[in-house]
């Protein structure tokens, strides 16, 4: 149902290598365990393997890899989110370069044990040894735990690669906007799982700012590397989405819903008597009756008696990429896309404003780096506590956050060395809620007002003002067009508050980081009213 944050393990040799936001194991300890787990696992079950791509095939951005797994399910959601097949292995040729990912439910059959649904085992181990570039999971069937290629590779495995080669793995979505005047711009986001990754991606803009586009390149996962002319270049290293199924509906996203018609793999959703699959809030009126998503009855009634939630809040879909009406037509480009600016955001009921401009790559750098967001289902574990995510990696970054914090740094000086229009730095909140516990932002589309502001800054024709942390909007440097946001709602989401900005800034950083971070959060403080 969900990620095993506390049974992710990263076996580097030393445990420094690792960090302190690792679980880390030594390597030869782990191999013990793993001998022992794996030892007879799959007996009774099909071993599939599954050569696949983490990117279009032959990219210089993209990456190999094999996954064995005993599970069917894992091998039709692998067929669906990568690139599989036959073709990988003629790129691989003879001595190509290849991540080995070995997966098992940990249920094996015989002996009198029947098989059931949904196997796998209560214990789990899903580890990464980031030096020898290995993955291995045993004990579930879950997506970020099971299709290998998705977090344990082009997020864990690959941060390791980036940090040693020169280039990024991020968890980012991509997308291309279009003015009215036909100039394209590409930015990339990184917001923890579950805070509109999807949505943001496959935006539609509300209809006064309908000569704006927004394109899909990639809704989760980028892979960003330097070219020769000093911009970053980024793919999308997966072929499909396995996105959160509730809340996803026609109004809060049309694309997606139009993506899932066909070819579509539902996890952990409830069915319709007629055979048809559903989510809370997929429509206004939720059907009569319906088979929950552990297979019991689940009627509205049931539902406002005991709390009892038709689809799994983590449940997912898995569909092809292609069939997004918003896909931008270069989301196979090999040679991947420019990028004119990152947008870090998380889930802050409070504090954050909606939107921030950085004013430089290494006040950026700082304030991804402090990132907060309130935990949701996509990890087990208590829900709705501000936790901070740097970068919305502190899941997915495979070694060290404070060298992961200095390769960001290093990047920077690098493109500025070379001249190069570096990409602009912005952090947004779409989550404030006000004294009645609502969201004062409406989200969604109208986040396209936002992305508006942004561009102009990028293209420098909107204005904004300068703030202890960077540059904020003001209310009239929005195009509010038919939206009706007016000055006293703006400044809910928009106000900042010192005494808890001085309180967020005093988070412990802790030792061993780059020093442009202490010296950024100095900054910062003496910026702030006293
Ligand atoms: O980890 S998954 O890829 O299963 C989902 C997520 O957390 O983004
Ligand atoms: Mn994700």
């Amino acid at each position: 149902m969900a990620r095993v944050e506390d049974r992710t393990f990263i076996c580097s040799q030393r445990r420094e290598d690792a960090g302190p936001t690792n679980n880390w194991i030594d390597p030869q300890e782990m191999r013990v365990t793993l001998d022992g787990l794996f030892d007879g696992a799959m007996r009774g079950r099909t071993m599939y393997v599954v050569p696949f791509s983490m990117g279009p095939l032959g990219s210089s951005i993209a990456h190999i890899g094999v996954e064995l797994s005993d599970s069917p399910y894992v091998v039709a959601n692998m067929r669906i989110m990568t690139r599989m097949g036959r073709a990988v292995y003629d790129v691989l040729g003879e001595n190509g370069e290849c991540v080995p990912c070995v997966h098992s439910v940990g249920a094996p059959l015989g002996g009198g044990r029947k098989d059931v649904a949904w196997p796998c085992n209560d214990t789990r181990y899903i580890v990464h040894f980031p030096e020898s570039r290995e993955i291995w999971s045993f004990g579930s069937g879950y997506g970020g735990n099971a299709l290998l290629g998705k977090k344990c590779f082009a997020l864990r495995i690959a941060s390791t690669m980036g940090r040693d080669e020169g280039w990024l793995a991020e968890h980012m979505l991509i997308l291309g906007v279009t003015s009215p005047q036909g100039r394209k711009y590409h930015v990339a986001a990184a917001f923890p799982s579950v805070c509109g990754k999807t949505n943001f991606a496959m935006l539609i803009p509300p209809r006064d700012l309908n000569g704006w586009k927004v394109t899909t390149i990639g809704d989760d996962i980028a892979l960003i590397k330097p070219g020769r002319d000093g911009r970053l270049y980024a793919i999308n290293p997966e072929a499909g989405y396995f996105g959160v199924a509730p809340g996803t509906s026609e109004k809060t996203n049309f694309n997606a819903m139009a993506t899932l018609k066909e070819n579509v793999i539902f996890t952990n959703v409830a069915l319709t008597d007629d055979g048809d699959i559903w989510w809370e809030d997929m429509t206004d009126t939720p059907p009569a009756h319906l088979i929950d998503w552990q297979g019991r009855d689940w009627t509205p009634e049931i539902a406002k008696e005991t709390g009892a939630k038709a689809a799994h809040p983590n449940a997912r879909f898995t569909a092809p990429a292609s069939q997004c009406p918003s896909i931008d037509p270069d989301w196979e480009n090999p040679a991947g896309v420019p990028i004119d600016a990152f947008i870090f955001g998380g889930r802050r009921s409070n504090t954050v404003p909606l939107v921030t401009e950085a004013r430089d790559w290494k006040s950026g750098v700082y304030m991804a780096a402090m990132m907060g967001s309130e935990t949701t289902a996509a990890a087990a574990g208590q829900q709705g506590i501000v936790r901070r995510n740097p970068f919305a990696m502190l899941p997915f970054c495979s070694y060290n956050m404070s060298d992961y914090f200095g390769h960001w740094l290093k990047m920077g000086e690098r493109l500025e060395a070379l001249n190069a229009k570096t990409p602009k730095f912005f952090c947004v909140n779409w989550f404030r809620k006000g004294d009645d516990g609502k969201f004062v932002w409406p989200g969604f589309g109208e986040n396209m007002r936002v992305l508006n502001w942004m561009i102009g800054r990028i293209e420098g024709t909107t204005k904004g003002e300068e703030h202890a942390f960077g540059i904020l909007p003001r209310y009239e440097d929005i195009d509010w067009g038919a939206l009706g946001f007016t000055r006293e709602q703006f400044e809910k989401v928009i106000s900042v508050n010192d005494a808890a900005w001085r309180d967020e800034l005093f988070k412990k950083l802790k030792q061993g980081l780059p020093e442009a971070l202490p010296e950024a959060r100095a900054d910062m403080e003496k910026r702030l009213v006293a």
